[in-house]
């Protein structure tokens, strides 16, 4: 039979062996209940042996246990904070050659810029801004503004019925009859808002765009005030260096109409192949005219005393122009590489 000695040296080597291959907590738990464990631990059975000793062993193999135990103990403590910090190590190392985060600030949409914009424009020469209803009926986006039952001018408005006599508005002037009816002259309005077609859509045609219309109604009112109105607020948003030109033209609810041009911001009229204004050096930017007698009559406001004229343009069209753009439907994408590029000046 071994010396309780021998055994003491025997086990002394197995714990070196073992706590060698310690590499985490749960192996350094296994090694620490082999060997100091109240039920199974080696060096607990040792002194358990160590009570049978003779009395005059007892002095020195007392002395050896407890050196052996001071050992185990000091190791485990030793290899206990050699884990920690090996964990520290790989959770607290911070790369510093790693790139920064980029955190992006939102931004309003570039249609809401542009729509702020013009509204800005309309402000300071003494317009107000109406709103009113997307869902409209027969009379306000129709009847009222001189299209007759069945004319073929609805056509060319492509509407989207909802049922009977319910439609989506196809363009914003259904609100200034609403204006008109309940307000009397002078009426000065800009009308900012979506409006409805039926369109496929396309890079220049969408179901759903936004609109600006206008309207002034006063007594002496005349072509004159409209297109030194129109041509201020165009060399406003496009620069003061704008060309702009007046065509006539023709629209149910005014008489005379006109359609204004601006010089093509991409040629200036300079190349005769060019894919935004066709070579013909202008672009289209609005339509406008005198109210037409029979709209006043409509909401009772006196033709004899009273005349007006008004205007519409598409948004996300002049938005294109403004921005060089040739795909409307950038705008409804989401594509935040395009929509980053649009921040408030
Ligand atoms: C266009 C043309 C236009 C109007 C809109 C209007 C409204 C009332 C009375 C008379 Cl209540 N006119 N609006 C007038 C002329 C043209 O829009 O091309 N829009 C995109």
């Amino acid at each position: 039979m071994k010396s309780l000695l021998e055994e003491i040296e025997a086990c002394r080597l197995a714990f070196r062996q073992a706590i060698q291959r310690v590499k985490d907590r749960a192996s350094l738990e296994e090694v620490r209940a082999t060997f100091l464990g109240r039920k199974r631990g080696k060096v607990t059975a040792l002194f358990e042996a160590f009570k049978n000793l003779p009395v005059e062993e007892k002095p020195f193999i007392g002395r050896e246990l407890n050196n052996l135990k001071n050992e185990l103990t000091a190791a485990l403590e030793k290899k206990e904070a050699e884990l920690i910090e090996v964990k520290k190590d790989k959770v607290e190392r911070i790369d510093l050659t790693l790139p920064g985060k980029k955190r992006y600030l939102g931004s309003p949409h570039p249609i809401t810029l542009f729509l702020e914009e013009i509204e800005r424009i309309f402000l300071e020469m003494g317009f107000s801004i109406e709103e009113g209803p997307e869902i409209e009926t027969d009379y306000y986006n129709f009847e009222a503004l001189n299209f007759p039952p069945h004319h073929p001018a609805r056509d060319s408005w492509d509407t989207l019925y909802i049922k009977n006599d319910l439609l989506l508005r196809t363009h914003t002037s259904p609100v200034q009859v609403r204006v008109m009816e309940r307000q009397r002259p002078p009426i000065r309005i800009i009308v900012p808002g979506k409006v409805f077609r039926r369109e496929a859509i396309d890079p220049t045609h969408l179901p759903m765009f936004y609109q600006v219309e206008g309207l002034v109604v006063d007594e002496g009112v005349t072509f004159a005030h409209l297109k030194g109105t129109l041509e201020y607020f165009l060399k406003a948003l496009f620069g003061e260096k704008t060309k702009v030109r007046f065509r006539p033209s023709y629209f149910p609810f005014t008489e005379p109409s006109a359609e204004v041009d601006i010089e093509c911001t991409v040629c200036r009229g300079n190349d005769s192949s060019c894919q935004v204004c066709g070579g013909s050096g202008w672009k289209e930017v609005l339509g406008a005219g005198m109210v037409d007698p029979q709209v006043l009559k409509n909401v009772n406001i006196d033709p004899e005393r009273y005349s007006g004229w008004a205007f519409g343009l598409g948004i996300e069209r002049t938005a294109m122009l403004l921005y060089g753009l040739n795909d409307m439907r950038l705008f409804y994408e989401n594509d935040l590489r395009f929509l980053r590029q649009f921040r408030r000046k």
